[in-house]
């Protein structure tokens, strides 16, 4: 593929026809198109498989339910290119690690087990027996078993999780670091704080009933284009809806549907937001706290005047504490200080207040852009107080909807893949499997890459993703991967993980999610979560492209079973007949009830939500207001003259990147670009297109840079930065984390930019 950098404007609407064109000749230009046009056909229906690319909820009403991104994680799974022994032989890891992200998954499918060899530099093929012999070699050598960090990435079905999480617990180990820990653990940790659960409260529907609905931090366009005909059906009824990002996003702006043609004919394409707010990065807390101040002035006023205050008063009595220290918290903190941190006015804030007063029945969504910030947990509180104080929970069309990234992150949690596990899994796990799991907490994900450069880690298993590319702080997250004494990944397609080899290293090809997947008993079908706790089966069709692939449940299996041996459990019947794993999560997770026999419904089964049903699990047992004060500033002592944000192109899935291009943003054939303020760009003396150096700022010494990234002016506040994920993650310093959180502050990292020396374009100075 070759391709030339461009900038241009995008004019069009999201989706159509654009889209369109671009899903047919992604669909066209691979090998496979008939297999790919069934596979699309089949994905989020009711029999079939389920979308790998978000966890957004199906409707099974539209004939063609998938969406242009979509269409791309089923084709590149799909691809007839692939990577066996041979390909080793001709490459060694060190000139493959030379090669760019998307270098590296183009080059196929992984099909067989390859052991890296140092004394050659290279993967070679090693059978399956042998590569579980040699994982449990390494494990049983262990001290302790909290030498090994079990890492899992979202797309794992809930099958495997389950088996890997009781592997882990039965070798006696809770670490279990996940993409959760860089994703939506503000949410789960913020909600469960707020109302008990750490899940999402509504459910598809309830955007049909909604007035209102704001947005906070999230580019659905591109990352949950499914999200954009549900928002545009609220927008057909009547809703409003209030965007709050720091960037204007094209998918937020206007939205042509690709699934009603004649809207794609004419230029019908419909405004989605009413309201467009643009605040700082990290502002969004200072934001709705200011919505919050507008409110209760309000409130305050018609109570003066003798009159029913404006809050649902019934509400807040009978189901929340706290609100008198959070209104205290209000008082006490000034516009000025909410204007300054969220660079929004008064009148914006008091406007936006005013679409929620007005509105009976409001959803907050949000994702990356609360969540990947120093004070995500009490941002995602924030967002749960305002919802509080008008009774938005528990009724339709009404409540707080974190929009989850990988097809099943939220399923991962569901099953086990805990660091922190609650008492009642632990205890139902004991009771039913009749041994003792280990009650201390495990590493998240930079806890355990921390523990691996302290050395205290000898094994890594991780199941699905790129934890080396993933991970805020390249050069030391690769050096902490490469002092592990055993690595293993199982992975469909070759990334930058398997290039950062421990001492030992194993790549364990397996099974995609479209694939059809044959054990002993026949064929098996997985099942998953969306972000509405809607759980249903997912059956692949397509014909793997290898017999020596093994599905990630086989491959759990396989290695539990090499390292524990079938005494406590028979891990390989397990593998065999994934009902059987069904009838055990039954009977230890809470509402998988009659599992089996549930997955026969079309559509799947609703897990349930008790704070939706106004029942919430906190100590107090109500919902509790948070009276967190907003941060003095986002960086403390820090004077930086930029915050800058890593996001998402179009057309990448994380750290697999598709192409080159970032349509609805007008980039095209690059990647290493920086947005900025076209007033910022003058101020520093740069004119557009001129590269530059962004490097952090911290208080621990370390050179963290980037060299020669191509500036682009784009409509951003001032002092406001972006660039794409992953090629800026060396520039997250691995100790900057979320307050309570763990996760890495990749949307607020403190910079400064200058203009590259040279026009060499360095990945990693
Ligand atoms: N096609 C595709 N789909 C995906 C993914 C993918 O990579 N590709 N990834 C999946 C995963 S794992 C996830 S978590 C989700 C991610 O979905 P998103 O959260 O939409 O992903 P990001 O690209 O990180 O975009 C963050 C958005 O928030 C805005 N933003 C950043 N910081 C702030 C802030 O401080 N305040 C406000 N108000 N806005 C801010 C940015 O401008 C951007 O629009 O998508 C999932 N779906
Ligand atoms: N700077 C910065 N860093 C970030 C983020 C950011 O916004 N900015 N976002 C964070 C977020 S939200 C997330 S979720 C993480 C993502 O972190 P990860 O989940 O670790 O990364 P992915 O890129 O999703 O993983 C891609 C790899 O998964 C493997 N894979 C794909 N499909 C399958 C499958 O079906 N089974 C198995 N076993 N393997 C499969 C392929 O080998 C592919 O190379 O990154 C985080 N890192
Ligand atoms: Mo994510």
């Amino acid at each position: 593929m070759k391709f030339k950098p461009a900038i241009k404007p995008y004019r069009a609407a999201a989706g159509g026809w654009g889209s369109l064109e671009a899903t047919t000749r992604f669909v066209l230009d691979s090998k496979h198109t008939l297999k790919n046009l069934r596979n699309l056909m089949r994905m989020n229906k009711a029999k079939g498989f389920d979308c790998p690319g978000c966890a957004w909820g199906d409707d099974n009403k539209s004939t063609f339910s998938f969406c242009e991104n979509g269409a791309k994680a089923v084709t590149w799974e799909a691809t007839r290119r692939f990577i066996d022994g041979q390909f080793f032989a001709q490459h060694s890891v060190s000139t493959l690690y030379k090669q760019s992200d998307y270098f590296l998954e183009y080059q196929g499918r992984l099909t067989e087990p390859l052991r890296y060899n140092p004394h050659t530099d290279r993967y070679e093929p090693v059978s399956w027996d042998d590569a579980f012999t040699l994982i449990a070699q390494h494990i049983h050598a262990l001290e302790t078993p909290n030498q090994m960090e079990l890492y899992t990435s979202g797309r794992a079905s809930n099958e495997a999780s389950y088996l890997y999480q009781l592997f882990g617990r039965m070798a006696g180990t809770n670490n279990f670091p996940d993409c959760s820990n860089m994703c939506h653990e503000a949410s789960g940790s913020g909600l469960k704080r707020s109302i008990g659960v750490g899940k999402g409260t509504i459910q598809l529907n309830d955007f049909d009933r909604a007035n209102a609905i704001f947005v906070f931090g999230q580019n659905p366009g591109t990352n949950h284009p499914r999200m954009l005909h549900s928002l545009r059906h609220a927008a057909e009824n009547g809703a409003q809806i209030v965007t709050f990002n720091t960037l204007r996003e094209r998918g937020l702006e206007r939205f042509a549907d690709p699934q009603k043609p004649l809207e794609v004919i004419t230029p019908l394409a419909g405004n989605i937001s009413t309201n467009y707010y643009q605040p700082n990065l990290g502002g969004d807390m200072a934001a709705v706290r200011g919505m919050a101040k507008a409110l209760l002035e309000k409130h305050r006023e018609c109570l003066a005047r003798g009159e029913k205050g404006i809050f649902d008063d019934t509400f807040i009595a009978e189901h929340t504490l706290g609100i008198e220290q959070w209104f205290a918290e209000i008082d006490l903190t000034p516009w000025e200080h909410i204007t300054r941190q969220s660079g929004l006015s008064q009148p914006q804030l008091r406007d936006a207040a005013a679409i929620w007063q007005q509105a009976e029945r409001v959803i907050c969504t949000w994702a990356m852009g609360i969540t990947q910030h120093k004070h995500s947990l009490n941002t995602v509180r924030e967002i749960v107080n305002l919802q509080l104080l008008g009774g938005h929970l528990g009724k339709p069309g009404a409540g707080l909807c974190p929009v989850r990234g990988h097809s099943n992150v939220q399923g991962n949690r569901t099953m086990g893949i805990d660091e922190k596990p609650p008492t009642t899994l632990l205890d139902s796990l004991a009771a039913h499997f009749e041994f003792e799991p280990p009650r201390s907490p495990g590493h998240n994900t930079v806890e355990a890459l921390a523990a691996m450069l302290r050395d205290e880690v000898k094994v890594l298993i991780a199941l699905g993703g790129n934890l080396a590319a993933a991970a805020p702080d390249s050069p030391r997250t690769e050096e902490a991967l490469r002092r592990c004494g055993l690595t293993v990944h199982i992975s469909t397609k070759l990334n930058r993980s398997h290039l950062v080899p421990g001492r030992d290293a194993l790549i364990l090809p397996t099974l995609g999610r479209t694939e059809a997947d044959i054990q002993t008993t026949g064929r098996q079908f997985v099942t998953v979560e969306d972000s509405f706790s809607m759980v249903h089966a997912s059956e692949g069709i397509g014909h793997p492209i290898a017999d020596s692939q093994r599905s990630e449940t086989a491959i759990v299996a396989g290695i539990a079973n090499a390292v524990l041996g079938r005494e406590k459990l028979d891990w390989l019947a397990l593998a065999g007949d994934y009902n059987l794993i069904r009838d055990h999560i039954a009977a230890t997770i809470a509402g998988f009830d009659n599992f089996n026999q549930q997955c026969e419904k079309p559509g799947g089964f609703y897990l349930g939500n008790a704070a939706a049903q106004l029942r919430f699990n906190t100590p107090s047992g109500k919902a509790e207001f948070s009276a967190a004060p907003l941060p003095a500033s986002l960086f403390g002592e820090l004077n930086a003259p930029f915050t800058l944000q890593t996001l998402r192109s179009h057309d990448q899935y994380n750290t697999t990147i598709y192409g080159l291009d970032d349509r609805y943003r007008g980039v095209y054939g690059q990647r290493e670009v920086l947005f900025i303020n076209p007033d910022d760009l003058l101020s520093q003396g740069l004119r557009e297109g001129e590269l530059v150096d962004i490097e952090t700022l911290w208080h621990d010494g370390i050179v963290r840079k980037v060299c020669g990234f191509k500036i682009v002016p784009y409509n951003i506040p001032r002092g406001n930065l972006a660039a794409y994920y992953p090629e800026t993650n060396p520039l997250v310093p691995l100790s900057s984390t979320g307050d309570g959180t763990g996760t890495p502050t990749s949307k607020s990292i403190p910079v400064k930019i200058t203009r590259t020396a040279t026009a060499a374009n360095t990945r990693i100075a």
